[in-house]
């Protein structure tokens, strides 16, 4: 089952590394313009270098409390990288945003795939994603970034979530995207309690079974801070215990901050899988 990401075809049977790539002012340090660019290039360079199949760039936090980011804003932090990450390294570029404008100039610049939290639910983004005839990620989330953490209730969250994304599934196929260009995502952390978390990832093999590929993002998230007690520095080995049970689960892409060590994981679970076959 392979999927076509711009000119890149990815074997959506088997599991990717998509690499992290934030171009928010907070992200990288702050020498201007210029050495903004150069970092988030350099960073993309070694995510690749490290094994991802994918580089997700995004220009707009959704942490609680992050300031709203104007579209010009958006597309000034994010074209750039999109435009040099084409030129220079043989990848991937999903782009990380919910808005239209940025979906349309990215596809131009050479972007392969839409990472979309708010699922296309935003004014203008399912014609931008529709016209763009690239992949795109749908996500569930409950409520807005702002104030999604702050009683997160469902009275069953795997129902919940599953129906959201069938139901956006449905609207996005009528408006004129195909079935095999989509992926799914549960939004781990996204208006959501540790119990909500764990609940999804036990029933991940239950969503993978509803035919499209996943798309999962635990990595570092305050689920495992939860859970381990550890500050956000220190939740690489919870990421990738969360990762290993994704990969084992059937998610096609798991998107991480932490590359090298990612593959690794993905790595011994396909041998795993080939093993018996
Ligand atoms: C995702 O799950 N997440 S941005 C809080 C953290 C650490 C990391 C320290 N974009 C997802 O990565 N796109 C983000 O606490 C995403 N799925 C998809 N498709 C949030 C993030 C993070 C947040």
């Amino acid at each position: 089952m392979n999927m076509d990401f711009a000119g890149h075809s990815l074997d959506m049977t088997r599991c990717h590394v998509m690499g992290v790539l934030n171009v928010t002012p907070d992200s990288f340090s702050d020498g201007g313009h210029f050495s903004r660019l150069d970092s988030a290039l350099a960073h993309a360079h070694r995510l690749v270098a490290e094994g991802a199949a994918i580089i997700d760039v995004g220009g707009e936090s959704t942490r609680p409390g992050a300031r709203p980011v104007s579209v010009q804003e958006e597309l000034d932090r994010v074209c750039p990288v999109v435009e040099a990450i084409r030129a220079e390294i043989n990848v991937v570029i999903s782009v990380d945003t919910s808005t239209p404008e940025v979906m349309g100039e990215s596809k131009r610049l050479g972007a392969g795939m839409i990472n979309d939290v708010r699922a296309l639910q935003r004014e203008g983004a399912l014609e931008a994603a529709v016209t763009s005839g690239l992949p795109v990620c749908l996500m569930h989330m409950q409520g807005k970034p702002d104030t999604m953490q702050s009683y997160p209730r469902y009275s069953s969250v795997v129902r919940e979530v599953t129906g959201f994304l069938m139901e956006r599934v449905r609207v996005v196929e009528r408006a004129g995207i195909d079935a095999t260009r989509l992926l799914l995502d549960p939004g781990f952390g996204f208006g959501k309690t540790l119990g909500h978390n764990l609940e999804l990832l036990k029933a991940l093999g239950q969503m993978r079974a509803l035919g499209y590929p996943l798309l999962v993002g635990m990595s570092r998230k305050s689920m495992l801070g939860e859970i381990t007690g550890r500050e956000v520095s220190e939740r690489l080995p919870a990421s990738l215990a969360v990762a290993t049970i994704a990969a084992i689960k059937g998610a096609s892409i798991i998107r991480v901050h932490d590359v090298r060590e990612t593959v690794d994981v993905i790595k011994v679970v396909s041998a795993m899988e080939e093993s018996d076959v």
